[in-house]
């Protein structure tokens, strides 16, 4: 980051992983307003800053990053992404604390850290199973509301200073967990080695990221935002750590946010030798394609190819004076609305049970975000599933609206009509 000029935005130049510069250009979609910036409504947005939005893939370790990195003061000190609190995501952090806890026989009382640990969800999971927890998140009002609920919160980036003074004040982890964070990280060197400094023995690191693979085979192209400067396999990660005295030693595949992966590291010195899954799906990921131009290029292509079909069905549906609206307000539904083009001509709101959210307007298409309830009382006649890595969830609750014959669209990984038939 340039620390001295404050530059809010810099081109990349080597890779992160391998500092090597032989970069394939996968997609662009031009300057996008930040996902998770939501307005204040206002007469006009001509000021709304955007940034460029861009992935290229690295030839040497095929890290996908994006081509441009955005300051993460500028990010993540006023975010408006908490936890969700539906049932999946609680299940979900349940699952990962007896995961780590099993795997890697966790005594009880070991000292977990979570960097970008939000309010605090997680660490309750397992504060719930008997551990210690700190902590570490930037985003200061949600470092409070971690605290509120007793876990107490660094109001930090988790760096390499901040890796040190853990280590000295609270002492070494057993435990770090970096869960949707490491990919908003750009210099993962830097956090490699701190982790690392900060790993008891026999400690572990586990690491879930959206998977590169589950991205490229569901055309889940609205996973790019700004925030995600890194889309993962594992065969990346083992390089990237490779490189750092630490090693992949488990890997879980987990259906979260489209496809992700949980991905267990421990120190080269450790005691936790890799389990064969890790080469099983580093073999997979060559058989795939990973590291072949032509993957790259064909997801592009797709890409493409529902960027013009969205919005033609969503305008057509209007044109016969249907009425859409969105169902959730997530991060990735405004890269979705963005590179389709969609705005307030075609979605009259969209919904979304995140208060801080409520009586803002999404970035970039400036469309009003309300509550459930106002969804209740003005139903559409198609809703546009912008959480539809919730559709399951999302469709089970929501049969009165589609027996009552309303419909949704699911966008990805194929423009889709979801009716109560489909129940
Ligand atoms: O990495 C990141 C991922 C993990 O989470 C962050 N940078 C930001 C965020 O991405 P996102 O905003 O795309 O995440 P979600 O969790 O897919 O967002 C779902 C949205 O949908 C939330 O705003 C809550 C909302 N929602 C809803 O309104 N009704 C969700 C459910 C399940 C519902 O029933
Ligand atoms: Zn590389």
């Amino acid at each position: 980051m340039n620390e001295d000029t404050r530059e809010p935005v810099r081109l990349i130049d080597t890779c992160r992983v391998c500092d090597g510069n032989d970069w394939q250009e996968v997609v662009s979609f031009g300057p996008l307003p930040l996902a998770n910036s939501f307005l204040e409504p206002a007469d006009s947005y001509d000021d709304e800053p955007a940034y460029p939005l861009g992935v290229v893939s690295c030839r040497s370790c095929r890290l996908m990053s994006l081509t441009h990195v955005v300051d993460p003061e500028v990010l993540y000190r006023r975010y408006f992404y908490v936890t969700s609190d539906s049932r999946t995501m609680a299940e979900h952090m349940r699952h990962v604390a007896a995961l780590c806890r099993d795997r890697f026989a966790l005594p009880a009382g070991s000292f977990v850290v979570e960097m970008g640990s939000n309010t605090g969800q997680q660490l309750s999971a397992f504060q719930d199973i008997g551990m210690r927890t700190l902590g570490v998140d930037p985003a200061r009002d949600l470092a409070a509301a971690a605290g509120e609920r007793g876990v107490e919160t660094l109001p930090d980036f988790f760096s390499g200073p901040t890796a040190r003074r853990v280590l000295k004040e609270y002492g070494p982890a057993r435990l770090i967990l970096g869960r949707h964070v490491f990919a908003h990280i750009d210099n993962i060197a830097e956090i490699a080695v701190g982790v690392r400094e900060l790993l008891e023995p026999a400690g572990v690191f586990a690491v879930e990221v959206p998977y590169a693979l589950d991205m490229l085979e569901h055309n889940e192209f609205d996973t790019i935002y700004h925030e995600h400067l890194s889309y993962f396999a594992v065969d990346t990660l083992a390089t990237l750590f490779g490189r750092h005295g630490l090693r992949v030693v488990d890997v879980e595949r987990l259906a979260v946010h489209g496809g992700s992966i949980l991905v267990f590291v421990g120190r080269d010195d450790g005691p936790w030798e890799p389990r064969p899954v890790v080469d099983r799906m580093r073999e997979q990921e060559r058989d795939f394609g990973l590291f072949e131009d032509a993957t790259y290029a064909e997801f592009a292509g797709r890409v493409a190819g529902i960027g013009e079909k969205l919005p033609a069905l969503v305008r057509s549906l209007v044109a016969d004076g249907k009425r859409v609206a969105g169902y959730g307000a997530p991060a990735k539904g405004n890269t979705l609305l963005g590179v389709c083009g969609l705005g307030t001509d075609e979605l009259e709101f969209s919904i979304d049970t995140t208060v801080l959210k409520h009586g803002r307007v999404l970035p970039g298409s400036h469309i009003p975000v309300r509550t459930p309830e106002y969804g209740k009382e003005n139903p559409p006649d198609y809703y546009l599933l912008l959480a539809w890595n919730y559709a399951e969830e999302i469709i089970g609750k929501e049969r009165e609206f589609l027996e009552n014959g309303g419909r949704f669209i699911v966008p990805i990984p194929e423009p889709t009509i979801v009716s109560a038939d489909d129940l």
